[in-house]
């Protein structure tokens, strides 16, 4: 137990002390706290840590390794930390909406640089404490200001933080058809029904690119049609955009589905990160726009939007805002960060691939296209709860219950010892 060593020691010392000591307890202002379970992601992390196998693999929470298995820092972003470091800026308060120019860069970057709607100022950009912290921005906006009805349409499956980040705001959360289980693939045809069977005037949160856990995103022409349908629909769609870069390699080709339900009238709300693409996990750099209808109606949103926040945090940090805007900013920082996201998407990709080929060296003869086919952080794997607890418990490799690996976290050291596992628990 946690209570305060001396205190509570004082307090056993005599009878008297043990009643009054067991008085308070059952009067405690906490007694009826009961033991929550940790957090079907970062708990992965906290079981890792206590392992002491030297095989130890962390494929739970997104977050990428290099080839040697470390955290990695992006030279783009040592570079712009060097040159904030050497300008001695201070460390004023940023304005409750965050640093202006950052939320600039960023929304340009998800829209494209000389976008009509950022031109025209139709965007009400705020930054935000990551993704998580600028989703969270969005749902209490919606949950006082949305008026249709107070449900979040969500995919099925969909990344676990989502569901709590609209239940805190009291809104409700339903599902419509993603995944497929039996292709391992997009169900786009169950998605369609299931969209056209949402109430006109509902609000639907679409993953931007790389969907988290499935890794398994719609083409093209998919998105074209969604588009067409939730238009007509007059569904609002809320894009949560965490992976720009790290499906394709190209931050371009991955605003595909963002860009193109602007260009279809939409007005959208959309959550950016950079904790994967910059690397800026630990430094919660994010941000939140609504696309409005007018340069008014943006103007109206931007000043509930910092009521918002002003009780929530008073204001955003400051650390990543400032390594992100440099970035993107510069013309040269800018090109060596879009190689090292290139170069973080391909590594990720040839470990897909070498993954299911040692799996077949291993004799496996399941059908792991699916490994190859999925892109993004994540792979899908399809493999059971009881499957999972098999390779956490017997080679201590971590990863999430459904199956969902971060293949970002494997490496040419351990990707054998990985296909080894799975094959051992599969077969
Ligand atoms: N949206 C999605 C889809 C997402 O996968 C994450 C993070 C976030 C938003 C928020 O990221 P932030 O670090 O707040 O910028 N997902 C990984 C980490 C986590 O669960 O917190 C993950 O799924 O492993």
């Amino acid at each position: 137990m946690a209570f305060s060593g001396t205190r509570s020691l004082s307090l056993f010392r005599t009878n008297k002390a043990v009643v009054q000591h067991a008085a308070s307890r059952s009067s405690s202002w906490w007694s009826g706290v009961e033991m929550g379970p940790p957090d079907a992601i970062l708990g992965v992390t906290e079981a890792f840590k206590r392992d002491t196998n030297p095989k130890k693999m962390n494929l739970g929470v997104g977050a990428y390794r290099d080839d040697s298995g470390k955290p990695f820092v992006l030279p783009s972003v040592r570079k712009a930390e060097e040159l904030i470091v050497s300008q001695k800026l201070d460390k004023e308060y940023a304005p409750i909406s965050g640093l202006a120019d950052y939320c600039r860069a960023s929304i340009d970057l998800a829209l494209g640089e000389g976008n009509p709607w950022v031109a025209d100022g139709l965007n009400a950009t705020v930054q935000g404490i990551s993704g998580t912290g600028a989703l969270r921005i969005g749902t209490a906006f919606l949950s006082k200001f949305f008026p249709g009805p107070k449900v979040a349409h969500l995919p099925a499956p969909t990344w676990g933080n989502h569901i709590p980040l609209f239940k805190h705001v009291n809104m409700d959360v339903q599902q419509y058809r993603y995944y497929d289980p039996k292709t391992c693939g997009y169900d786009f045809a169950g998605a369609m029904e299931d969209i056209s069977n949402i109430p006109e005037g509902s609000l639907i949160v679409l993953h931007a690119c790389a969907h988290n856990p499935t890794g398994v995103d719609p083409k093209k022409e998919q998105w074209d049609e969604m588009s067409a349908l939730i238009k007509k629909k007059n569904l609002l769609p809320f894009f949560d955009m965490a992976y720009q870069g790290f499906a394709s390699g190209s931050v371009d080709q991955d605003a595909y589905a963002v860009r193109k339900f602007l260009q279809d009238g939409h007005r959208i709300l959309l959550s950016q990160s950079f904790s994967k693409n910059m690397g800026l996990y630990g430094e919660r750099a994010g941000v939140f726009s609504v696309v409005c209808q007018d340069q008014e109606e943006a103007a109206r949103v931007m000043s509930q939007l910092k009521i918002l926040i002003r009780p929530l945090y008073s204001n955003p940090p400051i650390h990543g805002a400032r390594i992100v805007k440099t970035i993107l900013n510069d013309k040269d920082l800018r090109a060596e960060w879009m190689v090292d996201v290139k170069g973080m998407a391909d590594r990720i990709i040839s470990m897909r691939s070498k993954l299911k080929s040692n799996l077949e060296k291993e004799g496996s003869t399941k059908d792991w296209s699916h490994i190859v086919d999925q892109i993004g952080m994540f792979c899908f794997t399809g493999m059971t709860p009881p499957q999972v607890e098999k390779l956490t418990k017997e080679y201590s490799v971590y990863l999430t219950k459904d199956g969902r690996i971060s293949v970002a976290g494997v490496c040419s050291g351990n990707v054998e010892y990985l296909a080894h596992a799975m094959h051992q628990v599969t077969k």
